[in-house]
């Protein structure tokens, strides 16, 4: 079973991760892990943190001359920052000062809940490890995972569908294309009229001390039919990518495919046809490398049906929400007096969506990753492909 933890205060020493389950022999590459961490970073209208960060990470085990061994892999990232927080993010009981204590929560952050919850008189002890910052942590693992899922032909592509209100027109491209020119823009946009807005808007809400939200996509391209399972719910691969998804701080939605537009429609205008020609390759107009003679008429499914994917590609959408710390803050109420307040202000990011488009496809790497291996199970490399290449034999002579 693979899984994953994660560790670590946003300026704390160092964010921790480690994944589990991982079968042997694959060659990891910690370059591309390290530039899924800088993309994770890039992005119009991020804060000042990501001038003070270079994510890089340290790998501390489970990995012998580029290939895994089969053991965890523990994974480490430091916070550069953490040298400014010494004091006021200590262990020593000595350094104890209530007098930074934050105590006016920001009105959709985990600020209120999390006091509440912990019985903590001081925000930060909640805020630390809510923040965002545990992204990096998710980003490793799941970049890693890619790496898993690389070998069987499997690619994952994120990037922005809306900021705020604009929306991007990519109709013609295909999901590399898009994905192409999305990795190049700084809002991950593949509409340069759209990203001209976007970037004009991220300006205004950043001179208004306002924040802004947006949708990003993640595609799975080589997927084949049959990870995850109908047969038990928590086996149900969209449900699977939809807590990862939602997990993701400031997500509030998930989609599959059309997604709530299906709900508008009827059943004749949403499911996808089925088909076969003996040499088929072609699904919904992505080339598969699945060869299987079935394919669609369209994708509205978003490449799962009954909780299990189907072959097609993999479609899901996430919305994210502003960011909660607004520079111009919203009405709160100070824990200590209970007397009315502005919400407090952290240095922070106007709009952070573009990043969580990379965000996500580590997400949805790893619930693909944990589903693959779940479906081919095994040690190792050699004993996975095996049972890849047994079963795309099987689907291929059905
Ligand atoms: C983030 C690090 C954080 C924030 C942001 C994302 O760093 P700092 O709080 O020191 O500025 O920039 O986190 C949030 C917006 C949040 O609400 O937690 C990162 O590394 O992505």
């Amino acid at each position: 079973m693979l899984r994953y933890f994660t560790a670590g205060e946003s300026h704390g020493p160092c964010l921790t991760v480690i994944l589990d389950g991982v079968p042997a022999g694959f060659s990891i590459d910690i370059q591309k892990i390290n530039h899924d961490l800088w993309r994770r970073q890039q992005g119009y209208g991020r804060g000042g943190r990501m001038l003070i960060e270079k994510d890089e990470v340290q790998i501390r085990s489970g990995i012998r001359w580029g290939e895994t061994l089969g053991s965890p892999v523990a994974m480490g990232i430091e916070n550069r920052d953490w040298k400014n927080w010494t004091k006021k993010m200590s262990l020593l009981p000595e350094d104890r000062d209530e007098s930074v204590a934050v105590t006016k929560p920001r009105p959709g952050h985990a600020d209120l809940a999390g006091i509440l919850k912990y019985h903590h008189a001081d925000i930060r002890n909640v805020l630390e490890r809510a923040s965002a910052r545990d992204t990096v942590s998710r980003t490793a693992a799941g970049s890693f995972c890619k790496q898993l899922l690389a070998p069987f032909g499997i690619k994952i592509m994120g990037y922005i569908r809306s900021l705020g209100n604009i929306e991007a027109q990519f109709e013609g491209l295909s999901y590399e294309e898009i994905y192409a020119q999305a990795d190049e823009s700084p809002v991950r946009v593949a509409d340069k009229e759209a990203e001209e807005k976007m970037i004009a808007l991220i300006d205004e809400c950043k001179k208004r001390g306002d924040t802004l939200g947006g949708i990003f996509e993640v595609v799975a391209l080589g997927v084949p039919p049959g990870l995850g399972s109908h047969a038990q719910w928590d086996r149900k691969l969209d449900g699977r990518l939809a807590r990862g998804l939602m997990s993701i701080q400031a997500i509030k939605g998930v989609e599959i495919g059309l997604g709530f537009e299906m709900a508008r429609r009827r059943g004749s205008e949403v499911h996808d046809e089925i088909f076969f020609d003996p040499h088929g390759m072609v699904s919904a107009g992505t080339p598969r490398i699945v060869p299987t003679g079935f394919y669609r008429g369209s994708n509205n499914s978003g490449g799962t049906e009954g909780g299990m994917s189907n072959g097609a590609p993999l479609v899901v959408r996430a919305a994210m929400k502003p960011i909660s710390t607004l520079m111009s803050p919203l009405h709160s109420v100070d824990l200590r007096s209970k007397e009315s307040a502005d919400a407090s202000v952290e240095r922070s990011d106007v709009c952070s969506a573009p990043a969580a488009a990379v965000i996500g496809e580590a997400v949805v790497a790893f619930e693909l990753a944990a589903a693959f291996l779940e479906k081919f199970g095994g040690d190792s490399l050699h004993e996975i492909t095996r049972n890849y290449e047994g079963y795309l034999e099987q689907i291929k002579n059905f």
